[in-house]
This record gives C-alpha cells, structure tokens and sequence, in this order.
C-alpha cells in the first residue's frame, strides 16, 4: 500500500486557458507543452488502516488547511476509484523554486497521481492516469509524459474524453528553456481565478478559442519538422494572445510587471540581433524563454544583464513519470 513516484513540470506552448467544467477540470480548448527535466516533485504515498485523516507532509512539513485541501479531495477520487476507504499519508518534495514561477501543482498532482494511484492498488495506462491526474490540476495531466504533449479537451460531459496523449518523446529534440525570475511583489489574481474571469467577462476569449485549432496544427507541423523558429513564433503569439484576454476581462487585469515587459523587449532584440530565442508567460509576471543548445552562453548572459532580473534558471527537455 505504498509507492513513490516522480514527476517534472511542463511548460505550455499553446496555453490551456478557459474551464467548460469547473468540477470535473475540462477545458475549452486543446493545449500544448514541453516536460522540463529541471523542476520536479517526488511524492510517497501511504495508505494505512490506522489514520483517521491524510496526513500531507510537503518538503518535511506537515500542512493543513484551505491551500492543501485540493490534495484530500484528490485522494477521495482516487478512494472511489479504487472503491476503498482508507486514509494515506502523503510526502511530497518539491524540486520547484516557488520563485521561478513554475506552478508546482503540475508536476505535484502528477506525482501524487502516480504515487496514490499505485499505493492503492490500481492499473492505470498513461492514458488513464491522465485522466485522473486532470481532476487534480489541468495543467498537471500533461506531465505524464516527457518531452512533447497535447492535452486533448475531449466534448463529453462526463470528461472520459479529456486527457493528454504524447507527441514527441523527450530525446527529439534538443530544445531549451530558460525561466527568468523577476523582483516582483504584485499581488497575483489565481489562475483559477483569473480562468473564470476571463472565461466569464472578456470579450476577447471568444477569439481566443477560435484562434486555438490553427496554432496548433502550425506548431505541431514546427516540431515534425524541427523548425524553431515556427515553434517559437507560434509559441510566443499564442502567449499574448492569452494575456490578452485578461485586458478584457471584468474587471480588468493583467499578470505582467515592468521587468516582464522589458524581458520581452529583449527576447524580440535578440532576435533582430540573429539570436533566435522566443518567449512565453504564464499565470505569473516570471518569464520563459526559449532558445537552442548552442545560444545558451549568450542567452543566459543577456537575460542576466537586464535590470530587475534576479536569476535565469536553464531547464532541457524532461522526462515522464518515473516511479521510484
Ligand atoms: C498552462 N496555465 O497551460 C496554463 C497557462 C496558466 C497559464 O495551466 O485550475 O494550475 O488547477 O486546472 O493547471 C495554470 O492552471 O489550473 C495553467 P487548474 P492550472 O499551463
């Protein structure tokens, strides 16, 4: 009744950005990511006839309370699932700096997915495992994978259609990451939060949504035929057109700070510099860049120099889960 699992978070090229279902976590539209092997989360979990409660110990603590409910309710899923009624202790590490601006419930709820899923006595294909990783955190369902990964939205109601299938493992392609961590203290709208929002209030979303299926039959030809700068183009403008939705929002709002916009200028000069490198941003005002193996001296001095910016973090293509 115990088992040990690793996953590594993802980075979105198309972003997942709108619920149909808040309940069952399903999404309005198809996203599309790279597994990063520099941030991860390792999760044990035990299920015991003697507790009365789950215990969750995070990087050796233990924690309660509003912020860690979502880790009972994922175990109640995953006690239906396996139709048993027994409490589990759960610790998980995070290899994930809350600074770097990498949402650590991704590689968490796919850890703890894993972990709680074999714990308890269940079989489940990567597909499966997808499914039911989604009903932890979207975004999480698409770490089961390494390298490349689509989550599919799927159309039923019921969600049995919703989870993410691989594209390209993670030895295709040699293709980097570097995460630019900002000072910043700006006071951040949730991604749940400011999903609903945007979904509820902003005119633009509805563009958004349309404008989904053509970057992703673009990006997806970019990465057969390993072509970095459609992948990036592609990436970077289905980026802003996300945070663009959040202007629109009721009432407005937007996750960029100063330093964001300049790491973004930047990016763009170093392309007209012949540096390829792109960008893309998160529910966060941190910044992602893209670049290839041979700009990383320069890429990573060029970030380093530009003012307000406190660290730049490199992270290659990772892994799936990996059970320990
Ligand atoms: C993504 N984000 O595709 C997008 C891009 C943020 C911007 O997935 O409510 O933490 O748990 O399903 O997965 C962040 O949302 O949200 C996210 P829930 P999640 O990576």
């Amino acid at each position: 009744m115990k088992a040990t699992a690793r996953a590594q978070t993802n980075i979105a090229l198309i972003k997942y950005w709108g619920k149909r279902d808040e309940e069952l976590i399903l999404p309005t539209n198809n996203s599309l990511s790279l597994t990063l092997d520099g941030f991860y989360t390792t999760t044990t979990v035990e299920f015991r006839e003697d507790l009365t409660r789950d215990l969750f110990y995070l990087n050796n603590q233990c924690v309660s309370g509003i912020p860690y409910n979502r880790v009972n309710q994922f175990l109640d899923i995953i006690r239906q699932k396996a139709g048993k009624h027994v409490f589990a202790e759960v610790r998980s590490t995070n290899q994930v700096p809350t600074a770097a601006g990498f949402a650590s419930s991704a590689s968490g709820f796919a850890a703890l997915a894993a972990a709680g899923s074999k714990a308890i006595g269940l079989t489940l294909d990567d597909e499966e495992l997808s499914r039911l990783t989604r009903r932890g955190s979207g975004s999480a369902c698409r770490s089961i994978y390494g390298g490349f990964a689509e989550w599919q939205k799927g159309e039923l109601s019921d969600g049995s259609d919703s989870f993410a299938v691989p594209i390209k493992p993670q030895d295709y392609w040699d293709i980097r990451v570097a995460a630019v961590v900002l000072h910043a203290d700006m006071k951040k709208v949730s991604s749940r939060v400011g999903m609903k929002r945007t979904v509820d209030t902003s005119p633009f979303f509805k563009g958004w949504v349309d404008s989904i299926p053509h970057d992703l039959e673009q990006i997806k030809a970019g990465i057969s035929e390993r072509d970095f700068e459609k992948v990036g183009s592609v990436a970077e403008a289905n980026c802003l057109k996300m945070h663009a939705t959040t202007l629109g929002a009721n009432p407005p709002f937007t996750y960029w700070y100063d330093t964001t916009f300049k790491v973004m200028q930047h990016v763009q000069m170093l392309r007209e510099k012949g540096i390829p490198a792109y960008f893309t941003i998160d529910a966060g005002p941190n910044v992602k860049v893209l670049y290839l193996p041979e700009n990383e001296v320069e890429i990573k001095r060029e970030l380093e120099s530009i003012p307000g910016v406190t660290d730049v973090i490199l992270s290659k293509a990772g892994q799936g889960i990996s059970y320990l």
